[in-house]
């Protein structure tokens, strides 16, 4: 068949697009979908991430700097983002939570900011974790609302699903049972979010959603020795033990399961979600149920790229927290019309690499505690 028209790389590119939506009709849905959102946020817009200093939020940063403008993960022409700290407004208090949307006059708000941490911290601080976010989230909508703010999408865990479910975990079953024992401060914190959307929806009509990410890790991670979470706490203690000669322990039996998410891939998703995702019901943001690995083989994978040529042993004493909680991203990949994940070895090397050359301004926990 003769090429529609072959001229100019321009009209090839549309050809392409012609040939993969004849091939593909849904394709044509996902990008006629893809350009509608992208042309309907054309005004620029101002986007306030907030938690835009952590571990989502620089990755957020890092793909919004480095894809091509106008693309589908890029920024849009004339948009302005803005990567809030703690240190610009504490959002536990309401006039600081205030402040900060007066000052930056936000459309959008990619809400990340949370008091965040591993299973051994949130055991610690269940109380601490529940108020802090409680309030923390509180404040963002509420002063969302009161800016009648376009979009807010805030972050969720999966962790906020019951432990005694029927797997995979999908958005339908977050309020269908109790979290796990060991962190349901902080997961009934985050439920209370999708709660306080659908109110804020039926009572006012605002756009305001929610994203469920599984285990996130990547450059810019909590790297504390006890508060981080799994991936950063055994990379750290693994780098100590082949620079120290000291023994290598992981926590638990190593029995226990995860998804793991690279936080480059997590951040594209979110901008997925801004641009062409506006419906209050939550949405899982994982990898698949079948990359579902066994903290041993985590533990493996960092011992081959830290390059550590020890033993390591586990400390059975300590917990293992909950099991599993394999999660669908069924939902997610459907409505996308597919996403490429970076295989976990590759995002593990870059992870370990970022680590050891920015050990000295990485969040070590050197100085100090909780
Ligand atoms: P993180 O690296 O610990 O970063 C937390 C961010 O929140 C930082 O920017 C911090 O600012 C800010 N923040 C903390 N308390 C604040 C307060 N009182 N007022 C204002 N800002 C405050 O966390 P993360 O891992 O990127 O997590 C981002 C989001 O993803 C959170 O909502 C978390 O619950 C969710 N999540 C994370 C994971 C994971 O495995 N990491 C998994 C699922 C969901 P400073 O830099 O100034 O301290
Ligand atoms: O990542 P992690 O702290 O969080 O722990 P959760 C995962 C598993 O790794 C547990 C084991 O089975 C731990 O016993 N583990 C082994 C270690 N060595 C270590 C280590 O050095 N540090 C840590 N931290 N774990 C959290 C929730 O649960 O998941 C949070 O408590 C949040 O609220 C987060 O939702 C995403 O996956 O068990």
């Amino acid at each position: 068949m003769q090429p529609l028209n072959p001229k100019g790389r321009q009209q090839s590119h549309l050809y392409l697009i012609y040939e993969v939506c004849i091939a593909f009709p849904s394709s044509l849905v996902v990008v006629l979908k893809s350009h509608y959102y992208r042309s309907k946020m054309s005004s620029p817009n101002v986007v306030l991430v907030t938690g835009g200093t952590g571990l989502v939020g620089q990755a957020i940063k890092h793909v919004i700097e480095t894809e091509s403008e106008g693309s589908r993960f890029g920024k849009q022409p004339g948009e302005k983002w803005i990567f809030a700290s703690s240190k610009e407004g504490d959002l536990r208090d309401p006039a600081q939570t205030r402040a900060l949307y007066e000052k930056y006059q936000p459309t959008h708000v990619i809400h990340l900011a949370a008091l965040v941490g591993g299973l051994f911290k949130n055991m610690k601080y269940k109380m601490t974790f529940l108020r802090d976010n409680l309030l923390i989230n509180d404040n963002v909508l509420e002063a969302a609302h009161e800016k009648n703010t376009q979009k807010v999408i805030s972050c969720l865990s999966t962790c906020v699903f019951p432990d005694k479910v029927e797997y995979p975990l999908d958005e339908t079953k977050i309020h269908t049972g109790p979290p796990h024992q060991s962190n349901f401060g902080y997961a009934h914190a985050k439920r209370l979010v999708d709660v306080q959307n659908h109110a804020y929806k039926e009572q006012y009509g605002h756009n305001f959603t929610s994203a469920i990410p599984t285990n996130v890790f990547g450059p810019h991670d909590n790297f504390d020795l006890e508060d981080s979470h799994v991936i950063p706490g055994l990379i750290h203690k693994c780098y100590l033990a082949k620079k120290n000669g000291t023994p290598f322990i992981v926590a638990g039996t190593g029995k226990p399961l995860r998804q793991f998410i690279f936080s480059y891939d997590l951040a594209k998703l979110f901008i997925w979600m801004l641009r062409e995702y506006d419906d209050v019901e939550p949405v899982i943001l994982s990898v698949g149920e079948d990359e579902e690995v066994s903290i041993k083989e985590v533990a493996d994978a960092i011992v081959k790229a830290v390059d550590f040529k020890g033993d390591y042993t586990f400390d059975t004493t300590r917990a293992d927290g909950q099991f599993r909680k394999p999660a669908s991203n069924k939902k997610l990949l459907t409505l996308m019309g597919g996403f490429e994940f970076t295989p976990f070895p590759e995002a593990l090397d870059l992870t370990v690499k970022w680590f050891v050359e920015n050990y000295d301004k990485a969040r070590t926990g050197a100085a100090g505690k909780a």
